[in-house]
């Protein structure tokens, strides 16, 4: 069975652009509940540590500067099927990509800023809930 938890960040440009509000808004219109949330502003480690996963590609250091550049709001998302839920919620990595009412379409500028993650998989749910909110039980059924 799909969890119902997953991992959303409101990503530095977003945030700084005082998105924050409306894109959780938006979120919650769409059926999430919001079960954990906070302000961070990442490391060059954390940030690093947090797209490992991606260290390899060419778009690495301006990912972690730009992760780095400004705080973030890292968000535990709740609904049925979340991690494929909130993939759809948010749109294409592109904005130019990403569909009519997605987060990215509405809030994004641009492939690098584009003002939410959203975890891919259940397992990189949990293992992300676990980076944000340790020792919390956020990371649910
Ligand atoms: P995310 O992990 O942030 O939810 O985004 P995603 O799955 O849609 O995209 P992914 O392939 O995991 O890439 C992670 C983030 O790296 C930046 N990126 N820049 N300039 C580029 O070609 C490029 N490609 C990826 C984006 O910020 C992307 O969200
Ligand atoms: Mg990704």
């Amino acid at each position: 069975m799909p969890s119902n938890r997953t991992l959303a960040i409101i990503k530095p440009d977003a945030f700084g652009a005082r998105k924050a509000g409306k894109i959780i808004a938006l979120l919650e219109e769409k059926g999430f509940t919001l079960r954990g949330a906070k302000v961070e502003h990442l490391t060059s480690d954390r940030a690093g540590q947090f797209y490992a996963v991606h260290r390899e590609r060419p778009f690495y250091a301006s990912l972690v500067e730009f992760m780095t550049s400004g705080p973030c709001m890292p968000l535990v998302l709740e609904k049925e099927s979340a991690v494929a839920a909130l993939r759809e919620a948010i749109g294409a990595t592109d904005p130019a990509e990403a569909a009519d009412g997605t987060v990215r379409k509405l809030y994004a500028e641009s492939k690098g800023r584009n003002a939410i993650h959203a975890s891919d998989s259940d397992e990189n749910a949990a293992t992300e809930i676990e980076f944000f909110f340790p020792g919390q039980g956020l990371g649910g059924a």
